[in-house]
């Protein structure tokens, strides 16, 4: 249904939170805006006026502000901080919207902070939400499970979200994120995305890939002498999943100009053709999750059928020559490394060169 379609409802003053956990703080990571409230902007009306407030770029939160209710996206770095701000609008009688990923999986820890709370992806559901608040009758819960299944994923509103966001234009080393990508079909045992936002792999239509790009670059990107091209942060979870959609794509973002850096599995850069056409549309940086070097492990992980450790030394050099560097996620397993499994892991990263190496301790899901 197109908005035009849609019943009118009164127009609605939202307000979008990204909190910052505490433990988030210690990130030296520079910050990039939320793809949830990004998603929530695009998806809204015209008449609905919305402001952003993103803390990880140090905006205040206004306690005193007049909304028809505040939504909170949530990750578990950032859930507690969420909570405690959702309890401090409650508390002047703003109503709350609890969603995203750790709300999601935690609605009874959540619910107390909350008036409403939403489980999974809003594409679906955030028409009826508004219309519920509209018309005073806002549930305490919506969960995506209950409307259709998210089939297509929604072209990016740069313009509205730099309005709402106020956010300044950033130069060529601060990243904007973009996505072309929502999904993974792989299963790794550690890995909440299967369980989330789905095995359903889903791509923009690739004219709207470049269409957005080229606005965020307008509203977002300011050329410096030493950084003249954007760089994009694809935040895809696995972009390498459709050969055919990839290829596409790239030679269209080839035509933008800009850098990029996307999140890959390793399995996929065994395609020479993929890796040249990343490179030349611009990709500086795949990141690829290891987690490990024996493939027992990978094989306990459900991972044995996506990597190949074996292959890890060969393919990361072959992309080094290409022109593409390869930064590497490791996971750190008490149960399954010894201490002598992890010496063997410094060493390849050193041997092999990993561009900034990430090491994380495996956390339950
Ligand atoms: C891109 C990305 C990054 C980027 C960008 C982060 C950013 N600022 O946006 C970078 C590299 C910086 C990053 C950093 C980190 N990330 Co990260 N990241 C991702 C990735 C691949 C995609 C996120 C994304 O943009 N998705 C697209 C958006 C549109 O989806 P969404 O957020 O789920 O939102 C939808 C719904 O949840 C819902 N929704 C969300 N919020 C709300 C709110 C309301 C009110 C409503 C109604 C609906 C709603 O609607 C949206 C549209 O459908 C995810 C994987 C994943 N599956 O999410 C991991 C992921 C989110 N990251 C993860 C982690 C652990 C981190 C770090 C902590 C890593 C670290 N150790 O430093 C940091 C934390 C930084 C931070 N505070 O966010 C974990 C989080 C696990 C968890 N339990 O929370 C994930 C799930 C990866 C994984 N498989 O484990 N990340
Ligand atoms: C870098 S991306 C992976 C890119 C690509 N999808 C792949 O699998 O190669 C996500 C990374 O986050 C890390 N991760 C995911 N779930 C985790 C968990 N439960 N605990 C710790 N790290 C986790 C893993 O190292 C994983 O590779
Ligand atoms: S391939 Fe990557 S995104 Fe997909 S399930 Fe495995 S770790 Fe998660």
């Amino acid at each position: 249904m197109s908005n035009l379609e849609l019943p009118r409802i009164k127009p609605l003053k939202i307000l979008l939170i990204a909190p910052k956990g505490k433990k988030d703080s210690k990130s030296n990571q520079k910050p990039l805006f939320n793809m949830a409230v990004g998603v929530l902007v695009s998806l809204t009306p015209p008449e609905h006026h919305i402001e952003i407030v993103d803390e990880h770029f140090g905006d205040e939160i206004n306690y005193d502000g007049k909304y028809d209710f505040v939504g909170i996206t949530s990750r578990t770095i950032d859930a507690t901080r969420g909570y405690e701000v959702a309890d401090k609008f409650r508390k002047k009688g703003t109503k709350v919207m609890l969603g995203g990923l750790h709300v999601s999986f935690n609605t009874e820890e959540a619910r107390p902070h909350a008036d409403c709370i939403v489980c999974g992806e809003a594409e679906n559901l955030w028409l009826t939400v508004l219309e519920d608040v509209a018309n005073n009758r806002l549930k305490p819960s919506y969960d995506s499970k209950d409307f259709p299944p998210v089939k297509e994923i929604i072209p990016i509103d740069y313009e509205r979200i730099a309005t709402a966001s106020k956010r300044e234009k950033v130069d060529g080393t601060k990243s904007i994120p973009i996505y072309v990508t929502r999904g993974c079909p792989f299963e790794c045992s550690f890995c909440v995305t299967p369980n989330y936002t789905g095995k359903l792999y889903r791509s923009q239509k690739p004219e709207e890939l470049k269409k957005q790009i080229e606005i965020a670059k307008k509203v977002f990107f300011k050329p410096t002498r030493k950084s003249s091209k954007p760089w994009f942060m694809l935040t895809d979870e696995n972009l390498g999943v459709s050969k055919k959609k990839l290829w596409e794509s790239l030679d269209l973002i080839k035509e933008c100009n800009i850098n990029f850096s996307v999140f890959f599995s390793i399995n996929f850069l065994e395609d020479k053709v993929t890796v040249k056409k990343l490179v030349d549309a611009g990709c500086i940086m795949v990141l690829v999750g290891f987690e490990s070097i024996n493939q027992s492990t990978l094989e306990a992980y459900n991972k044995g059928h996506v990597n190949s450790a074996e292959k890890y030394s060969r393919l990361i050099e072959e992309c080094r020559q290409a022109g593409l560097n390869v930064q590497g996620n490791f996971l750190i397993n008490p149960e399954l490394d010894s201490f002598e499994d992890m010496d063997n892991l410094v060493k390849f990263v050193g041997k092999n060169g990993i561009f900034m190496p990430i090491f994380q301790i495996i956390t339950p899901l």
